[in-house]
């Protein structure tokens, strides 16, 4: 098993690729990395970041590849840059997807109703064309809202089912994470998913309140893993949830300001020996 992650590198602050790459390579797979730009640290909630578009690079990068005849059995796109780079992403799909392999899309834009620094109404609806080449779409129910057109307002009332059904439109098997809902009586944070038969279903974890950066990128590269050593949807999205929220749990105790990101290190061993024990039933 060999997976592509096409996404950026934040030097500080634990999102993107410096998630992606251990998570996933954690999980016992070869994770092969596409950087899009090299920030200082990632957008969200820091100010005088630097920031390197690596597109001019990602032509030769791509080339010398096509020269090794490399292949990947999933490849997932996080963060990019530019309208160009969604673009680019397409032709990699193209060009280095197997036959039969899955293309997930974590399409980041935004969170909390809002769009991150430097993304306009020109990229959520070039985002939309990446969509449509996705076999697996995880937004944020902020990133859902804008693919859709569903104001976040509406959908925050508890319209989840609808935004998972109009993303159909872009995708198969779409999902949306961090949709949050009272369950008997209790704050949960739902995620609405389509099964491997493409069928609508939900998995809750406890709502822990506050906003904590790169929460999305440890779900989308955890799902990964556990789709690539084999496991069906429910059990990846059930994993991959539970490790998230753990991690929140985890961060909020250890009192770190939210822009450091997710302590998911601590967590990975229990998410491994769940992942261990899924597969061995
Ligand atoms: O975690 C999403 C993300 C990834 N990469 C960069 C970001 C963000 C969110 O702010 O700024 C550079």
């Amino acid at each position: 098993m060999r997976i592509l992650a096409i996404n950026d590198i934040s030097c500080v602050g634990k999102c993107s690729l410096t998630v992606a790459l251990p998570i996933i390579s954690a999980c016992g797979v070869t994770c092969d990395i596409l950087p899009t730009a090299i920030l200082s640290t990632h957008t969200g909630g820091f100010t005088g970041y630097t920031f390197r578009d690596l597109s001019e690079d990602i032509p030769a990068i791509l080339d010398h590849w096509k020269s090794l005849e490399l292949r990947y059995d999933i490849i997932i796109s996080g963060y990019l840059g530019s309208i160009a780079q969604i673009d680019m992403v397409k032709g990699v799909k193209d060009s280095f997807l197997r036959p039969g392999g899955t293309m997930i899309v974590d399409p980041v834009m935004g969170d909390n109703g809002k769009l991150y620094a430097h993304f306009d109404d020109a990229y959520v609806e070039e985002m939309k064309g990446l969509c449509r080449k996705a076999d697996i779409l995880v937004p944020n129910l902020t990133e859902a809202c804008y693919l859709t057109g569903i104001p976040y307002s509406e959908a925050i009332k508890g319209n989840y089912a609808a935004v998972w059904q109009a993303l159909k439109s872009l995708c198969p098997r779409p999902s949306v994470t961090g949709c949050d809902e009272k369950i008997g009586g209790k704050m949960m944070s739902t995620v609405y998913y389509s099964d491997d038969a493409g069928n609508m279903k939900t998995y809750s974890t406890e709502k822990i309140e506050g906003a904590f950066h790169g929460a999305g990128d440890v779900y989308s590269s955890a799902l990964a893993g556990a789709l690539a050593r084999g496991t069906d949807m429910d059990t990846a999205v059930r994993l991959s949830a539970e490790f998230t929220t753990a991690s929140i749990r985890q961060t909020k105790k250890d009192g770190t300001p939210a822009r450091y990101g997710l302590n998911s290190e601590s967590q990975m061993l229990s998410f491994l020996e769940a992942l261990d024990k899924s597969l061995k039933k």
